[in-house]
């Protein structure tokens, strides 16, 4: 029911001012009136004591807030003045300032949020040790602001646990981006730059709004046209895009393409070891650094789903990197060399080859090798972004090499943005799992944050779901991937509750009913999804190609390497040390034995490791096939909730995000039904066994 007269008007123009565009950047009146008196008088100066073009960046986007939030415009100046205001300064910039924090407590990037009373007069600090740090505590400022936190009496200090804190877009110059779900690319159309600096300007508001700090702007496969981003016809654009970036904290990747001195530099190889390939990459990186002085590197699939690489002249993974390396080291560039290396061209009877293992076996032996400017990039799981895998066994297996970790925030097994599948949840287990590399507590998050091993550099990457589509991200609901991943890497502890219920009021407002609501969608959402899919950690179960919606065998007599084993008896691999593929051994004694033992092997991991019959007992209590017939008829009942439950907030969402979110659940709920109706009657016919609650199999 809405309420009467006035106030459903107001209510209507509150809603009507968002805008899906803005993602969780949106700004409008705040509503408390108490909370809004209160800070008018703070929030009508702000002091901005040192120049440059992060700084101005910080003080745009506070004024932006501010303006759209309390409804005037603060005054500016560049001095301390005596007013209530907010200060915006590097530790370095006054003498005052040193007072307030002990700068050693600040990282490069980190910052304090203190209120403090000057000659009278309430001062809202936000300090940087860096200007960077600066434009972060703007942000963090503009979260407490819009979910009305008290800032009488703050004392924030935060630093970023990682220190690279990156994403992978995948975008190619025809515009078309491998695995998006959101449109196409912002950057690039019909092999040339779009050049909409807005746009990209606003993508970086959102990425430095959530800590990000690095974008390769490229597809990892690099294509004939792409390679030439590294050249004079192309680099001017890339250094206009780095402009923009940099304003924002972020620096500026490219993806290349590891056979360039043959496309490229006219040689007739790409040996890592040839004098040539050397000097020839000595100078296209010094080309590069003219154009972009702050150029981060590049990132490097090499060896890997017919990518060129240094296998081709018998040479490894740490003499292709290290040569790369060489040439930025100079200028201070890094290589993220992707450890994605498997044998795409297996086949199905072969049961020794265990594409999961290729990582940690191509890699493993290199450790030392590598120097110090290059960092391994190992996804989070062994096979490639299944709705479940265990954890990448390489991660804390090379304590003499730097490595950031891959996440994938484009959903291409996990609903294409067309499911709701929320994944801050999964790279929490990732991210908490403890891999025993140096007895207990050797978590993946000390690993990768560099704290385990002291790497010189290490931090987490992932891989974009954005688009140009209006909202970003196709499904609205899926900004709170982008959101969660940027807040998560910044900080690893932070929950996935806490998580969830800021990105969702910073996007819908503060209402309680609709906080509850999306957050619980949100997080019983990839639950939601793997129940309805491919079972037990097994994981494929896609159409081929395109990866979209169920179809059991579609990979399972093909060359990838990723099989499953049904047949009348019994499902699952092998992967023990006993008399399967070994893979298990590859982990670390606690984690082996855990995942060796059918006893102690989690169930939802239980297919991954064992190949088991269809009645074997499930820890649950059920068996292997009941379990399939329940989760599957289970997962379409949650999947038509989640219709129901968005439906209750009717009224409370502005009509566009509203009916853009319903059409997705809706679709949603009915291809749940093509994936429970396929995997069960599979498994029906497969097995014989009927559904013990005797449900419609067809
Ligand atoms: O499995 C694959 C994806 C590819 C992707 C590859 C990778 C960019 O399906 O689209 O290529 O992973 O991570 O390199």
């Amino acid at each position: 029911m809405k309420n009467s007269g006035n106030e459903t008007q107001i209510e209507q123009r509150v809603l009507s001012e968002y805008d899906d565009y803005s993602c969780w950047l949106q700004y409008t009146k705040i509503e408390n009136q108490e909370w809004l008196a209160d800070y008018q008088t703070l929030l009508s100066h702000i002091e901005v004591l040192s120049h440059s073009h992060v700084m101005e960046s910080a003080k745009q986007e506070l004024m932006t807030a501010i303006k759209g939030m309390v409804g005037s415009s603060p005054e500016a100046s560049a001095e301390i003045k005596n007013y209530s205001s907010v200060v915006l300064a590097t530790v370095e910039d006054h003498p005052s300032i040193c007072e307030l924090v002990d700068s050693q407590l600040l990282d490069d990037e980190g910052y304090l949020i203190t209120a403090v009373i000057v000659d009278g007069y309430q001062k809202l600090m936000l300090v940087g040790k860096t200007d960077v740090g600066a434009l972060y505590a703007v942000f963090h400022l503009i979260r407490l602001m819009k979910m009305e936190e008290d800032l009488g009496e703050v004392r924030i200090i935060e630093n970023p646990t990682n220190q690279l804190r990156m994403i992978n877009e995948w975008d190619n110059m025809d515009g078309s981006i491998e695995r998006g779900y959101a449109g196409e690319s912002i950057y690039y159309k019909d092999h040339q730059f779009i050049g909409d600096m807005k746009r990209i300007k606003d993508y970086a508001r959102l990425l430095s709004s959530v800590g990000i700090n690095g974008v390769a702007i490229n597809n990892v496969n690099v294509h004939e046209v792409e390679t030439n981003l590294i050249t004079s016809r192309f680099l001017p654009d890339v250094a206009r895009i780095a402009e923009v970036f940099r304003a924002y904290g972020i620096k500026t990747y490219l993806s290349a393409n590891y056979a360039s001195t043959i496309q490229l530099g006219g040689l007739d190889t790409a040996d890592p070891l040839d004098q040539h390939v050397q000097e020839w990459w000595g100078e296209k990186v010094k080309e590069i650094y003219q154009y972009i002085p702050d150029f981060g590197g590049f990132v490097i699939k090499a060896d890997s789903e017919h990518r060129p690489g240094p296998f081709t002249y018998d040479r490894n993974h740490a003499d292709g990197a290290n040569m790369l390396a060489r040439a930025l080291k100079p200028f201070g560039g890094i290589v993220f060399w992707r450890c994605f290396v498997y044998n795409c061209l297996q086949d199905w009877r072969d049961r020794k080859t265990d594409r999961a293992r290729a990582a940690y076996d191509h890699f493993k032996p290199l450790d030392g090798e590598f120097l110090e400017n290059v960092v391994l990039q190992i996804k989070n799981g062994p096979m490639d972004f299944q709705v479940r895998e265990p954890v990448s066994p390489l991660l804390g297996a090379m304590p003499n090499t730097n490595q950031v970790l891959e996440f994938q925030v484009t959903q291409e097994y996990t609903g294409q943005q067309k499911h709701l599948c929320y994944l801050i949840p999964q790279w929490k287990e990732v991210l908490d799992f403890d891999t025993f590399t140096r007895g207990e507590d050797s978590t993946v998050k000390r690993i990768v944050s560099g704290e385990l091993y002291q790497n010189r550099l290490s931090g987490i990457t992932a891989v974009s779901n954005i688009g140009n589509d209006r909202n970003w991200t196709g499904h609205t609901l899926a900004q709170a991937n982008f959101y969660g991943y940027g807040r998560l890497i910044w900080n690893p502890e932070l929950t996935a509750e806490e998580i969830t219920e800021e990105w969702v009021r910073l996007t819908f407002g503060n209402d309680p009913e609709v906080v509850d609501t999306i957050s619980t969608m949100l997080l019983r959402s990839w639950s939601i999804y793997e129940s309805y899919t491919a079972p037990l950690g097994v994981g494929w179960m896609v159409n081929p190609n395109h990866h979209y919606g169920p179809n059991v065998d579609g990979y399972e007599y093909s060359l990838w390497g990723t099989y499953h084993f049904a047949d009348c008896h019994g499902i699952g691999v092998n992967r023990t040390l006993k008399d399967g593929t070994g893979y298990t051994g590859q982990y670390f004694k606690e984690n082996q034995d855990l995942y060796e033992s059918l006893e102690t092997c989690p169930d939802e991991l239980l297919l991954f490791f064992h190949h088991v019959p269809y009645t074997h007992k499930l820890k649950s209590g059920v068996t292997v096939i009941q379990h399939i017939y329940n989760t599957h008829f289970e997962g379409v009942e949650q999947a038509e909730k989640l219709v129901e439950e968005w439906q209750q907030l009717a009224g409370k969402i502005d009509e566009d995000r509203f009916n853009g979110i319903l059409s997705r659940l809706l679709e949603q709920a009915e291809h749940s039904k093509e994936w429970r109706d396929q995997i069960n009657t599979y498994f029906y016919r497969k097995s014989g066994i009927h559904d013990e609650l005797s449900r419609e199999i067809y």
